[in-house]
């Protein structure tokens, strides 16, 4: 037996696998120990293998007959199908009449590829990607705050010796279960402080030992950071010294949160004054300056999935420069970023206004740069296109997208206002979308590419702490699909692309380390070669000798005159919030047998066992003044949409608030009933709170 090392296929722990192939052709999979995982899996990583002999596994291109089937084609048909509407629409209504949606599941190679697809092949400024749904928000305020964004700036085993950790919106024992093990020290020095609006598994932690659960009203962190800051304020428990040598705009910060007394936050959030005091003093007890042991401040999406998503972002960074922590061995400030290479995903040119190495499309320089390594003119590069929700809202409006690419997303069912979003879709001359199932974006599709699974493919990943690493084939893909590298190949070559792209993983990661070099997320000195003798990179790595970089920050932030950057942020309303007719908050997130969409997972047998269908999770207390028992079907409506699920009584959660996740299509479609405002400065949509009606679904 040939046993490969390799990475679990879903989110940004990147946990360590070894798969092997047996004679007669079995593929078997064990954990391996890696320091993010030290040799734990979650159900999703050890199942994993079932997914690459799924039954219905596409392994020909696909289009759309005159009946409107989706029917097998050679590649060739395929291919003519693209180059024709693409040529037609643009000839119509320019380059931008083309578009593309990326994923932050593709390896670096691929989520540089397609940024250069775009660009150089297609001529067109819109691209975006569904992290625009993920990290967006703790992205920009990384960006703005530190003027760089990696998720975590310093190892995630960095956690283990913290006195104190504060998790705002983060559900880690379902999204990333063996990461736990790196909170055990915090949980035994009884320093552990979550801010969930129900009491998930990862709440549950902080009841032995001494922790806290904070259980606002969704959509009122802010409220919440702001009186932590307050609290540390009064109680003179600020850092001085580093807030003088580190940080700039702190006075009007501090200013600021005058106003958000603890008593006024418990009317906003609900959050009792003497649980928020119990936080701030743990927190402050922890810091460096208090004499602790360290602390960090970190968010997940029950943060950052807003509205405002933003801004709360910025007051967690807030609270944590106040306290002293960004920069700081053995402190800190991170966001715990989520896909497979969530991280690399947002660094090298499929965000709408990014190039590659984290680099603007509008800064002059970067194009230069990025024009010489692709060997086009500067000027053929065209400027920023739009973001995630505004790039599938133009689709059918003048001058909006006619042609789409989708490569791994499935935005039918993972976009907010989901029914509007197929609406859109159905609008378009031609979707083509690659995928290895038949996702539900697959079955709206005109053109199916069929594309190789995880474990059989080579690339490199970028896990949640910035540690460049490699993805192996193990298995040979089915015959009959082509790899993403090759397809862009053709189709640049198709149309006509100025240059010719290169397919072979290796060298694209080259072209990429130069592309890269003298970025943010500077690559250029991470080759395979390296990877493969077991180096743990992480970036920045700028040069062939240089070790990577796994701690950011220690001597000065990325910004122009290397202090952080404190700005004013204040508490603003849920923007579809409760009213008469809409008296209960939905809020969205996952369960841990499910990855995003459950395009994957719902196709694995154990997992379906664990989890089946969609439910509603709500308290008894609502349930019985609504009339709802156990197992009744729920449904769950906003001014977008209705959707409907099981209902599952639990005291866990807000009497004013009810849970769906997300990963289930049709009637149990989260995502028909969110709300698709975006924040301002991210574009982030707000899935994690919207006003909805609930009511017991009478069965004819
Ligand atoms: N099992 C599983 N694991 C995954 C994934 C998956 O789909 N399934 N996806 C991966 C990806 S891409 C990501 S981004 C991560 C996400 O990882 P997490 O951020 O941990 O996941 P979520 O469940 O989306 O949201 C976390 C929590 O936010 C809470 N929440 C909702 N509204 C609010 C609010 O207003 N305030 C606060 N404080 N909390 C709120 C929810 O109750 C939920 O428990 O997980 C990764 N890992
Ligand atoms: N209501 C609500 N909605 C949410 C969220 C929430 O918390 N609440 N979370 C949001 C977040 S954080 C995220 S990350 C998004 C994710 O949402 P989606 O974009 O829908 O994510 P996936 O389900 O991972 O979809 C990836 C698709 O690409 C395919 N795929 C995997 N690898 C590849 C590849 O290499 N190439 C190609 N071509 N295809 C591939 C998979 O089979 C799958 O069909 O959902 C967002 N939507
Ligand atoms: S935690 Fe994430 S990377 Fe690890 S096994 Fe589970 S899904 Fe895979
Ligand atoms: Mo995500």
């Amino acid at each position: 037996m040939t046993k490969v090392d390799t990475r679990c296929p879903y989110c940004a722990l990147q946990c360590g696998i070894r798969m092997g192939t047996t004679e007669s052709g079995d593929v078997t999979l064990e954990p391996r120990d890696f320091p993010t995982n030290r040799g734990g899996l979650c159900q999703k990583g050890w199942t994993a293998a079932e997914l690459l002999r799924t039954p219905d596994r596409i392994t020909t291109p696909l289009v759309r007959d005159d009946r409107g089937d989706l029917v097998a084609a050679t590649w060739e048909e395929a291919y003519s199908r693209i180059v024709a509407a693409v040529r037609s629409a643009q000839a119509a209504a320019g380059p931008d009449a083309v578009a593309v949606f990326g994923g932050g599941g593709l390896t670096n190679e691929k989520a540089y590829t397609v940024g250069k697809f775009a660009r150089v092949a297609l001529g067109t400024s819109r691209i975006d990607y569904n992290g625009r749904f993920c990290m967006s928000s703790a992205a920009a305020a990384g960006n703005r705050a530190f003027g760089l964004d990696r998720g975590l700036p310093f190892p995630l085993t960095d956690l283990a010796g913290a006195g104190a950790v504060l998790l705002v919106g983060s559900n880690l024992s379902e999204t990333m279960p063996p990461s736990v093990q790196h909170l055990s020290g915090v949980r035994s020095r009884g320093g552990l402080i979550v801010v969930d609006p129900r009491r998930t598994a990862t709440a549950a932690l902080t009841e032995s030992g001494g922790g806290i659960h904070l259980q606002p009203v969704p959509g009122t962190d802010i409220a919440v950071l702001l009186g932590l800051l307050h609290l540390v304020v009064v109680g003179g428990q600020t850092d001085d010294d580093y807030l003088a040598a580190r940080a700039t705009g702190w006075e009007a910060v501090r200013d600021a949160a005058t106003v958000w007394w603890p008593e006024r936050v418990e009317r906003v959030s609900g959050v009792p004054v003497d649980e928020l005091r119990g936080a701030a003093n743990l927190l402050a007890a922890a810091s460096p300056s208090g004499g602790g042991s360290g602390a960090y401040v970190l968010t997940g999406r029950g943060a950052e999935q807003h509205a405002h998503g933003t801004d709360t972002v910025t007051a967690a960074i807030n609270l944590a420069l106040a306290l002293g922590l960004p920069g700081r061995a053995g402190s800190g400030y991170g966001c715990i970023t989520g896909q497979g290479n969530g991280q690399g995903g947002r660094e090298h040119g499929q965000k709408a206004d990014q190039l590659p190495g984290y680099r603007s499309i509008t800064d002059p320089a970067a194009r230069r740069h990025v024009a010489g390594v692709w060997g086009v003119p500067e000027d053929s590069i065209p400027g920023p296109g739009l973001p995630a929700v505004q790039l599938l809202d133009a689709i059918g409006r003048p001058g909006g997208p006619r042609v789409l690419f989708v490569h791994g997303a499935n935005p039918v069912v993972s976009a907010p206002d989901s029914d509007r979003v197929r609406e859109k879709l159905a609008q378009l001359d031609l979707l083509v979308v690659a995928d290895f199932v038949p996702s539900e974006t697959v079955r709206l599709a005109d053109v199916v590419l069929p594309v190789p699974q995880w474990a059989e493919e080579d690339g490199t990943m970028t896990s949640l702490d910035g540690r460049v690493l490699r993805r192996r084939r193990v298995i040979q893909p089915p015959g009959g699909v082509r790899d993403e590298l090759r397809i862009w190949r053709e189709l640049a070559q198709l149309l006509d692309a100025p240059v010719t792209f290169a397919s072979d993983p290796s060298d694209v990661l080259q072209e990429l380390a130069l592309a890269s070099s003298g970025g943010v997320a500077d690559y250029a000195g991470v080759d395979q070669a390296r990877l493969d003798t077991g180096e743990e990179l992480y970036w920045p790595c700028p040069e062939p000798a240089h070790p990577g970089t796994p701690r950011l920050f220690l001597d000065r932030f990325a910004t122009a005159d290397g202090r952080a950057r404190m700005i004013v942020v204040d508490v603003a309303p849920v923007d579809d919030d409760v009213r008469p007719d809409a008296p209960i908050y939905l809020i969205t997130g996952r369960v841990l047998q499910h990855y995003q969409s459950g395009a994957q997972t719902r196709r694995v047998t154990e997992l379906m066992r664990g989890e089946p269908r969609p439910f509603v999770q709500l308290h008894p207390v609502l349930a019985a003044r609504l009339g709802i028992e156990e197992g009744d079907s729920v449904r769950v409506t906003s001014t977008r949409g209705s959707a409907c699920g099981a209902a599952r009584l639990s005291g866990d959660i807000r009497r004013d608030t009810v849970f769906m996740p997300f990963h289930f299509p049709g009637a149990g479609a989260a995502n028909a009933v969110t709300n698709p405002a975006t924040d301002p400065v991210s574009g982030m949509p707000e899935f994690k709170v919207c006003a909805v009606s609930v009511s017991r679904e009478v069965v004819s």
